[in-house]
Formats: C-alpha cells, sequence, structure tokens
C-alpha cells in the first residue's frame, strides 16, 4: 500500500481541520483514490466522463479501499463520494450490463452485493456524500453506507424497471428498510428520481447542504462521530444492523453481548474516567 505525502491539500478540497497538513494520499488505482485526513479516509470514485458508472473495475477498486482502511488503525471513519461536479454515481455501467448473460446476470450481482455488504459491514462509520446523481447501484452503494449527505443537487433513484431489470445490489431490501416499504415501492415500481430535499423528508439523506459545502458538511458529521469511541462506534453499527436482520429477542442478546464486550475496554475505562474528571476522552480503540 503505497503512502506519499500530499503538498498540496487545499487544492484537492480537503478539510485539513485546525489546519494541519495531515493529509496523505493512500493508493493509485484507475478509478478510485483514497486520501486521508487525520482520523479520516476520503475515497473518490472517479470515472468522471462515465459519471462515475460502476464497472467490474470500479467495483473492485472499491472494495480494495475499503479492504486497506479496514486494518488502518489511524482511520476511525471514511467518507466515500463521486468526483465531478455531476454525480455521486450514475450507476451500474449500461455498456457491462447490456452484455449480460442469465448466469452472468446472477454472478454480477451476487459480486455486487458482496462488496456493498462489506461497506455495511465495515467496522468504522461511512458516511456517504452525495453530489449529483445517485442512480440505479450509485443509490444502493449510498443506501449500504452508514449515513447519507446530499448536496441540494443530489437526485437519487432506482430507474432499473426502465432498463427491464430490477436493483440488484441490495437496492430493494435497504430501501425499504430505511425509508419503509410504501415510499420504497413507489421509487422502485415508478423508477422516479427524487431530489434531495425529498431524499431528506423520507429520511434517505441525513443531511441536505449547499451544494459547495457539501464535503464540508459531510466531514463535519463524520468528526462529531468520530471523536466517539471506535470500538463503541464498531458494536452500535453491529447491534443496530443485526437488529434489523434478527428477532427481538436475538438482538437484545447480541447487545448485551456486545456491551458486556465493551464492558472489558480501555476505552470504556477512558470515556467514563474523562467524564468524571471532566476533560475531552482521548480513545485509544482497544
Ligand atoms: N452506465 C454507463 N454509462 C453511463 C451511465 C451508466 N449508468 N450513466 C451515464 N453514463 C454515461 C453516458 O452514457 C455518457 O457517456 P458518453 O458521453 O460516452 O455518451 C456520460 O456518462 C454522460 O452522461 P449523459 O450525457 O447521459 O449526461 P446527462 O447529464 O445528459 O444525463 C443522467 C445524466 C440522467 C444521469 C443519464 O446519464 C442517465 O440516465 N444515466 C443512466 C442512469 C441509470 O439508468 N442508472 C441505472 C443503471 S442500472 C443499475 O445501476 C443496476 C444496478 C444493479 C445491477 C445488478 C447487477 C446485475
Amino acid at each position: 500500500m503505497a503512502r506519499t505525502e500530499a503538498a498540496r491539500p487545499a487544492e484537492r478540497g480537503f478539510l485539513t481541520p485546525s489546519g494541519v497538513p495531515s493529509f496523505r494520499a493512500m493508493n493509485e488505482s484507475k478509478y478510485v483514490r483514497t486520501e486521508v485526513s487525520g482520523a479520516v479516509a476520503t475515497v473518490v470514485i472517479d470515472r468522471q466522463d462515465k459519471l462515475n458508472a460502476l464497472n467490474p473495475g470500479v467495483i473492485e477498486e472499491i472494495d480494495q479501499a475499503f479492504e486497506q482502511l479496514r486494518d488502518d488503525a489511524s482511520v476511525h471513519g471514511v467518507l466515500l463520494t463521486g468526483a465531478g461536479d455531476k454525480a455521486f454515481v450514475a450507476g451500474a455501467d449500461i455498456g457491462v450490463l447490456a452484455e449480460m448473460e442469465p448466469l452472468s446476470g446472477t454472478e454480477v450481482s451476487r459480486e455486487g452485493q458482496a462488496v456493498l455488504r462489506r461497506i455495511e459491514e465495515f467496522p468504522k462509520p461511512v458516511v456517504a456524500a452525495v453530489g449529483g446523481y445517485a442512480l440505479g447501484g450509485g443509490c444502493e452503494l449510498a443506501l449500504a453506507c452508514h449515513l447519507r449527505v446530499a448536496s441540494e443537487r443530489a437526485n437519487f433513484g432506482l430507474p432499473e424497471v426502465g432498463l427491464g431489470i430490477i436493483p440488484g445490489y441490495g437496492g430493494t431490501i435497504r430501501l425499504a428498510r430505511l425509508v419503509g416499504l410504501g415510499r420504497a415501492m413507489e421509487i422502485v415500481l415508478t423508477g422516479d428520481m427524487i431530489d434531495a430535499q425529498r431524499a431528506y423528508e423520507i429520511g434517505l439523506a441525513n443531511v441536505v447542504a449547499p451544494h459547495g459545502e457539501l464535503m464540508e458538511r459531510a466531514e463535519k458529521l463524520l468528526a462529531r462521530i468520530v471523536r466517539n469511541g471506535p470500538k463503541a462506534l464498531e458494536m452500535a453499527l453491529k447491534s443496530m444492523y443485526a437488529a434489523a436482520e434478527n428477532t427481538m429477542e436475538h438482538a437484545l442478546a447480541l447487545e448485551s453481548s456486545l456491551f458486556g464486550l465493551l464492558a472489558s475496554t480501555r476505552d470504556m475505562r477512558e470515556g467514563m474516567a474523562a467524564f468524571l474528571e471532566k476533560r475531552k476522552a482521548r480513545f485509544e480503540g482497544r
């Protein structure tokens, strides 16, 4: 994993809180670049001539980027965004999908699902910063992230039925879980796009920001999150997602096990000591 110090973080448009140039670029892939500033990594999907559409190479590089970040103890949260001014990701690459045979279709769907599932199960918070089209597989990718910040220019949609297919990267499932079956049904069956304000109203977007402030607002949200105990964040994610997939009884049992696990961490002792001593906690993630 190549890491280089970037000389001019401001030119790339990333915030350097407190002005410290702690920014570094991590990988040199064709479509996906990862840059780290402090405790936050930003993964940028950059295939702008095709509105960042997901071809197999893009999907693989997204997967690799997250795999690298998983083991990087200095990274406590991830921002995922699309390069350029027009799109987060305008979907799976329709040129590639057009070549699908019945069996390869299932495989393509499963492979994409697996990558998105790894993002959903990522042990550190992942925030999607959506500054334009998040359509089809792009909307599904945003849905696999833990939170979504949209710019006023964002448009979300699952237009697959208009192409004679259905959302195949978990969209029929995750959208309904997030916004309710009735609203998801309308979005999937019409294939219509919704704007950022509507996405916010139905709970698909957590924040709507002025277009020029998208990254700043997404970083601020993530900064508020990553000041908390990393292990506590990991267990909160685990417990909340498991709850959606389990009976109440199982979900409660898992919650208490995870709670018990956290009671054995140094972070728990530090968090509570910091409160009692009226100071900021210094979490170590263990
Ligand atoms: N795939 C491939 N190319 C795309 C895609 C895409 N999804 N979206 C945009 N592009 C390309 C365009 O073809 C164009 O390329 P070129 O310049 O070479 O002609 C370039 O990006 C710019 O796009 P436009 O000129 O169309 O830009 P506009 O501003 O006019 O329109 C839109 C923007 C409205 C976003 C329009 O590009 C569009 O409708 N795109 C397709 C959106 C779509 O239908 N997405 C869903 C795709 S299907 C999917 O995601 C399935 C996921 C589940 C798969 C499961 C596996 C089996």
